[in-house]
């Protein structure tokens, strides 16, 4: 079948946004290999940044800034350095240089560098690379999703009975939030006897494996744009489905997101959630 693109060029943008992402992987493990990194923090004790997040997202706004003086990048680090995040109908790369910074300072194998491509403020590609595992999940709309080249599947678990979830709290920890997740989690795990849970402190990671279809379904609140929308085209290529967790069509600027690998399990789940308002961003 034909594929529809938003811009004619959507391939050569992808092509070489997936080689400049390779090189900042290399960057990423050697720091991982390192013994400790220098850390800050940034709006609170657990939002965690380090000079490689830093690296990472100076190397790949300049690289593709290079080559597409017209584009428009969200990045997380330089909207925690204070650039305001303007979401245009302009080709915008949204980046996250290390989505699973506590993970990487920690020096738990859980990271991903991940670059989503919007182009009309529809989300058109992504590349989730974690360096240390070697996994690297790619997606263009139309074209199926893949892990080093070869097609992913989301699962086709229909109840949350059968599933692996995996609900994951993020930096957030007022009483209300922290007391929201844990009714999410004893309404999953207590009434409704999911079959496991589990969390990888990367909200990226969490929805690339929805994605290929070891773990059936994955809600959070609190994220970012930054942490979901490569992700968010992987999912759905792999024939899964990422929503507002109240069940509505995702708005990457919402600050959370379910994802699941069917539509039935993706509308228990959101049944069952305590949920959350935020303040969209942009
Ligand atoms: C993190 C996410 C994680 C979420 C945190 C944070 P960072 O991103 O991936 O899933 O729970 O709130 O957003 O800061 O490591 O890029």
């Amino acid at each position: 079948m034909p594929v529809d693109y938003a811009h004619p060029e959507e391939d050569r943008f992808f092509n070489f946004a997936l080689e400049l992402v390779k090189k900042a992987g290399r960057l990423v493990r050697d720091a991982f290999d390192q013994p400790s990194s220098n850390v800050q923090t940034k709006a609170s004790n657990t939002d965690l940044v380090t000079e490689t997040d830093q690296a990472v997202e100076a190397m790949l706004i300049k690289g593709l800034a290079a080559e597409f003086p017209e584009h428009k990048f969200i990045g997380e680090e330089s909207v925690a350095g204070g650039q305001k995040i303007e979401y245009t109908n302009a080709p915008t790369w949204i980046i996250d240089p290390i989505d699973g910074t506590t993970n990487f300072v920690h020096r738990i194998p859980m990271v991903a560098i991940c670059v989503g491509l919007a182009i009309k403020k529809e989300l058109r590609a992504g590349i989730v690379y974690n360096p240390i595992t070697n996994e690297l999940f790619t997606a263009q709309v139309g074209r199926g999703a893949f892990k080093n080249g070869f097609p992913i599947k989301s699962s086709q678990t229909e109840a949350v009975s059968k599933a692996v979830l995996l609900l994951q709290i993020g930096a957030d920890r007022s009483e209300k939030f922290v007391n929201s997740f844990i009714e999410s989690y004893k309404a999953a795990m207590v009434k409704s006897d999911a079959r496991g849970h589990r969390s990888f402190g990367s909200a990226a990671i969490n929805m690339a494996y929805v994605a290929q279809g070891c773990v059936d379904a994955y809600a959070e609140y609190g994220i970012h744009a930054w942490d979901i929308a490569a992700a968010a085209v992987i999912v759905k290529e792999a024939g899964g489905v990422v929503i507002d967790p109240l069940g509505s069509e995702l708005n990457v600027m919402g600050r959370k997101v379910l994802c699941a690998g069917t539509r039935k399990l993706a509308d228990e789940l959101s049944g069952m959630l305590t949920h959350v308002d935020f303040e969209p961003e942009g």
